[in-house]
């Protein structure tokens, strides 16, 4: 049993013993969220921080991976006997601020720019019967472009950044038209490298999965015209209807895709310094690629709440969002398990 408790705000180590006493953590002294210590010995941990420049699509990436796991997938993954569960640990205020995401993404509304005030605490979610990847519990957390700025004044936040297993770097292509693409995303992730070093915390610890966002956008520019693998991964969906042996079969197609995407990058967004510090300098350098909307969005305007807000014209149907988690996950568990052991049994008993 562990000896510690991990904080799912801050990421420090707390003695169990302390941590029950308390219900909250001794570093930052947040209190645990409803049932997290009761289900703590459950699950393993992934930890995942979201960072990209402003306007890149992070909240509406995260929203729309969160209305997949709670309105689709419990329906698409696994066996009438032993279904797909999605449990997150609704806690208090952070939490409602996802789930108001999530249910204006129901309703085609797009999220606002996140503002500091409004900006979302890392959230837990147990992830359950995964075909093939069984169970883990996910503390994920949108920690917006600032992380790129200046990590010091960034506080409690910069903990969890440090701290992070694996960085998803959203990138948007589109957004940088005008620019030169690889030579701002090389920009980006140098100074998340330097903001690292300042802390003293070291990016060779940490695995980084580039993911590129507005797939749709990016079908519709012109971008994959000569990478029609790719464009044709993002027009067939999401990973519905997944048993065990299908879900193997899915995690070899990320595989390739992140093989496409490394020459994407090289060739045609020309982000070579990007690259090699991706490469040098952390722990493991992937790729993915996604639509969260599934298409553009109108820019119809219209007001809720005395507030603007944009609207779809059409429900969001994303595409390939779940991969970069799926990634992560299926990482998580070859590190935990020797690769013999996947092979001989495929599926893992709860
Ligand atoms: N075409 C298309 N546009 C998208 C998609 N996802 C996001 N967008 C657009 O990108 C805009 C910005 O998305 P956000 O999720 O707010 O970006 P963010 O990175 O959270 O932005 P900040 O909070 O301001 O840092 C959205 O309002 C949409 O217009 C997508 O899948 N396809
Ligand atoms: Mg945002
Ligand atoms: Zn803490």
């Amino acid at each position: 049993m562990a000896k510690t408790i991990l904080c799912p705000y801050c990421l420090h180590e707390i003695p169990q013993a302390l941590a029950r006493q308390g219900k909250k953590c001794t570093a930052c002294k947040r209190e645990f969220p409803g049932r997290y210590l009761k289900d703590y010995q459950r699950e393993p941990n992934v930890v995942i921080s979201v960072v990209g420049f402003s306007g890149h699509g992070k909240t509406t990436y995260l929203a729309s991976l969160m209305w997949l796991l709670q309105k689709k997938l419990g329906r698409y993954w696994g066996s009438a006997k032993r279904r797909f569960i999605y449990d997150p640990l609704r806690a208090d205020e952070d939490f409602k601020i996802m789930e108001d995401h999530i249910n204006d993404l129901d309703q085609s509304i797009l999220p606002e720019p996140t503002q500091w005030s409004t900006f979302p605490k890392p959230t837990v979610h147990r992830l359950l019967q995964i075909p093939y990847l069984s169970n883990w519990r996910m503390i994920i957390c949108d920690t917006g472009g600032e992380a790129f700025n200046d990590l010091k004044r960034f506080g409690q936040r910069a903990s969890f950044v440090q701290r992070s297993s694996t960085v998803l770097f959203l990138v948007s292509l589109p957004h940088l038209k005008g620019l030169d693409p690889g030579l701002e995303m090389g920009k980006l992730l140098k100074n998340y490298r330097d903001g690292m070093e300042g802390m003293g915390a070291d990016t060779k610890k940490q695995k980084l999965l580039v993911v590129y966002t507005l797939g749709d956008a990016l079908i519709k520019n012109g971008w994959l015209q000569k990478y029609p693998e790719i464009s044709d991964y993002i027009g067939t969906g999401e990973a519905k209807k997944l048993d065990a042996t299908g879900m193997v079969h899915y995690l070899d197609g990320l595989r390739k895709i992140s093989t496409e995407l490394e020459t994407f990058t090289l060739k045609k967004v020309r982000a070579d310094h990007f690259f090699s510090i991706g490469k040098d300098e952390f722990k493991d350098l992937t790729f993915c690629i996604c639509s969260s909307l599934g298409a553009p969005p109108s820019t119809e305007e219209f007001i809720i709440n005395g507030k603007k807000r944009s609207k779809l014209t059409q429900k969001i149907n994303p595409r390939r969002v779940i991969d970069p988690l799926l990634w992560i996950i299926d990482n998580a568990c070859t590190e935990r398990n020797p690769l013999k052991e996947r092979i001989e049994k495929p599926i893992r008993r709860l």
